[in-house]
């Protein structure tokens, strides 16, 4: 099966994917976990996209799918995967279709989780006490929450319009939403 997850920061994309995966057997591949781990490992691309993701802004696309790219290519990724935080704009999504036609390969569902702005901004305020990230501050976090409003939900309506769109409702415990989506995952 090949899933995308949508949703606003903090919404429970990561949380949900792996859960999803444990139960599927197939990769979660997170955007978001990519660059972290070129962040640690201070590679030059770490370092170019950590002063864009301190800001809350989004790194720039030809990066992050030549991330992906390279992630999709490995073995593990040919019966089916689960992308966290990618498509994160509609000029994403476009490349992720050619990417996809390229291997020959096509999604069967793409999942948007609907959480209320508060509930996210709590949520992640949570986070950061716990985590300490750098893109978890409040003003940080306004600003993912624009960036998300004027990028990546147009997102959705790209995969509306071919049927392939979910509506989530990611209110409740991490089990309540976990259980809506295998519901429509039938698994
Ligand atoms: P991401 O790593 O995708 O960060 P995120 O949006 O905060 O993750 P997520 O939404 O998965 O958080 P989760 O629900 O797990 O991106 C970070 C940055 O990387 C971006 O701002 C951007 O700069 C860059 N980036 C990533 N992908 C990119 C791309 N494709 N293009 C360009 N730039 C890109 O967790 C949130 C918290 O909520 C957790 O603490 C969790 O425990 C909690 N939680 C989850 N579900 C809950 C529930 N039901 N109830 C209560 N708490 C819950």
């Amino acid at each position: 099966m090949r899933i995308v997850l949508l949703g606003a920061p903090g919404s429970g994309k990561g949380t949900q994917a792996k859960l999803i995966v444990d139960k599927l057997n197939i990769p979660h591949i997170s955007t978001g976990d990519l660059l972290r781990g070129a962040i640690a490992a201070k590679t030059p691309l770490g370092l170019a996209a950590k002063e864009v993701m301190d800001k809350g802004d989004l790194v720039s696309d030809e990066i992050v799918l030549g991330m992906l790219k390279d992630r999709l290519n490995q073995d593990d990724a040919n019966n089916g995967f689960i992308l966290d935080g990618f498509p994160r704009n509609v000029t994403q999504a476009a490349m992720l279709e050619d990417l996809l036609a390229e291997l020959a390969m096509q999604l069967d569902h793409a999942l948007l989780i609907q959480v209320d702005p508060d509930e996210v901004v709590a949520r992640i305020a949570k986070r950061a006490e716990i985590e300490g990230r750098a893109d978890d501050t409040e003003t940080v976090v306004r600003n993912r929450l624009n960036v998300y409003k004027e990028q990546t939900a147009p997102v959705a309506d790209f995969y509306k319009n071919q049927d392939i769109l979910t509506e989530v409702l990611g209110k409740g415990s991490i089990e309540d939403v976990q259980a809506r989506i295998q519901a429509i995952l039938r698994f």
